[in-house]
């Protein structure tokens, strides 16, 4: 079987390439097997040394590797690059980290107690379409560093930069047979790695629906597994906020990356008082959001990623829309950035819409805006715009989030933890914390 690559924007294919099924997943996991001995022993300088020579692999080529990306997602160059520079970011602190993880001595009776962080073998890694290489390196990084190998499964629709970035790892020197990808359907390839008894643990990003599979599939062997799925975020402006700079921002938080991000504040919750001066602010903000060709410099949204994602988001819209912007004439997955106005229990309110599409929804007071921002399954992300600092953290503990900001919408950082609450998975990705999710913890007492 082969698989079709398409540009989003263009509806064109830009590349054919093999499909793998169960064999090949099965020799895969075979590889990493057998280089997983070799790669544990590598010593922590040395193997920090072949992270560091990866990150900066990265840089050398990161503007091939955001031309890839931005043609294979329909993503803007401008954002391709950013996402780029953060995945060497991100190797560089996993070359960094792998001698800060240590163990513990504990204060015991009869003898010393000590912690070993031992790696876990061979992992899957199960990657979406929306940030693909972002999100590899997210788990290739601390899975690296704490001396396991892998296969990573990138998704069916944007395998191309994970194809490349595994050239740069051999470029890099780390050993054939430490990073393994495989590209082939989600229900076969991914499939087999939840099940496979020889992967220990299972790193997966995508839908709730896919992550519940994962889960169950996983406990016939016990495996561990890092979920980090969907996402309903909150926007929480209260009046006395500066509603110029909230207004300004909420646009991006929702429309960036075509509102294809798991972490996007689809829900606009604003204090009734202000209601009238934002919306008027915030059409006034979307407006001007540039949607257009990924390949120019200027463009800030491009397309989405295939025509059924197109039919999905269109289904979230209908009645109460507020502004629709416009959108490119000819070939691509165009959607206009959409406000609609809503209720916490519309549809377009409870469910993720994975598109360029925000609900507005009017709050009374502090307690009705915690209330509502809670009332979802979800739990990813989530901002607060308020002037009021002490209910800026009042707020923050309120909320049932994984990842916050205050007067920011921005909040994923190589060196901080990234996860969900409820529904949208659990496990943290990035930072420190992610060392915990690809190392096991083992206790060894010796008799003095
Ligand atoms: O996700 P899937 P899709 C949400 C978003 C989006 C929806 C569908 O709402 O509209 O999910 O996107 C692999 N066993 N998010 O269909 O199917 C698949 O091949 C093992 C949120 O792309 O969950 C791909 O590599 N693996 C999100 C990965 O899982 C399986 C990111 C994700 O695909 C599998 C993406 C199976 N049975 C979508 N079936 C986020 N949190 O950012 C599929 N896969």
């Amino acid at each position: 079987m082969t698989l079709a690559v398409i540009n989003p924007a263009t509806e064109q294919p830009i590349a054919e390439l093999d499909e793998a099924g169960v064999e090949e997943t099965d020799a895969a996991v075979a590889r990493a097997r057998a280089a997983f001995p070799g790669w544990r022993a590598v010593s922590p300088s040395d193997r920090a040394r072949l992270l560091r020579r990866l990150a900066t692999l990265v840089e050398e080529h990161s503007e091939e590797l955001a031309r890839i990306e931005s043609q294979n997602v329909g993503k803007p160059i401008s954002g391709a690059r950013a996402e780029v520079g953060m995945v060497a970011e991100v190797f560089h602190f996993y070359a960094g980290a792998i001698d800060k993880h240590h163990g513990e001595t504990i204060p015991v009776a009869g003898g010393v107690d000590l912690t070993f962080r031992e790696a876990l073998g061979v992992v899957g890694l199960i990657v979406p379409w929306n940030f693909p290489l972002n999100i590899s390196s997210w788990k290739l990084g601390p899975a690296l560093a704490c001396g396991n190998t892998i296969v990573l499964k990138p998704a069916e629709l944007t395998p191309l930069s994970a194809l490349r970035l595994a050239e740069l790892i051999l470029d890099a020197q780390i050993p054939e047979g430490v990073v393994n990808v495989v590209v082939g359907p989600g229900r076969v390839v991914g499939q087999r790695l939840v099940e496979h008894p020889d992967v220990a643990k299972i790193g997966f990003t995508g839908s709730t629906e896919v992550g519940r599979g994962v889960m169950q599939g996983a406990a016939g062997t016990i495996k561990r597994v890092t979920l980090e799925l969907g996402g309903k975020s909150a926007n929480v402006v209260f009046a006395d906020a500066d509603l110029e700079r909230a207004a300004a921002a909420a646009p991006y938080a929702v429309f960036d990356n075509a509102g294809q991000d798991c972490c996007a504040r689809s829900r606009i919750l604003v204090e009734r008082s202000a209601y009238d001066r934002f919306s008027e602010l915030l059409v006034d903000a979307t407006r001007r959001v540039r949607v257009g060709d990924p390949r120019e410099e200027s463009t800030e949204m491009g397309p989405l990623i295939s025509a059924e994602h197109r039919t999905t988001v269109a289904s979230f819209v209908g009645g109460n829309t507020l502004f629709q912007g416009e959108t490119p004439d000819g070939p691509g997955y165009w959607f206009p950035c959409t406000l609609v106005e809503a209720t916490n229990d519309d549809r377009v309110a409870r469910e993720e819409v994975f598109g360029p599409v925000a609900a507005l929804i009017p709050f009374a007071d502090e307690e009705e805006a915690i209330h509502i921002a809670n009332d979802t399954p979800y739990g990813l992300s989530g901002s607060i715009w308020t002037e009021n600092g002490a209910r800026a953290l009042r707020v923050a503990r309120a909320l049932e989030t994984g990842v916050l900001s205050i007067n920011s919408n921005s909040s994923v950082r190589p060196t901080t933890p990234f996860g969900g609450f409820k529904q949208s998975g659990f496990g943290r990705e990035l930072g420190m914390h992610a060392l915990d999710g690809y190392s096991e913890v083992k206790n060894v007492f010796v008799a003095t």
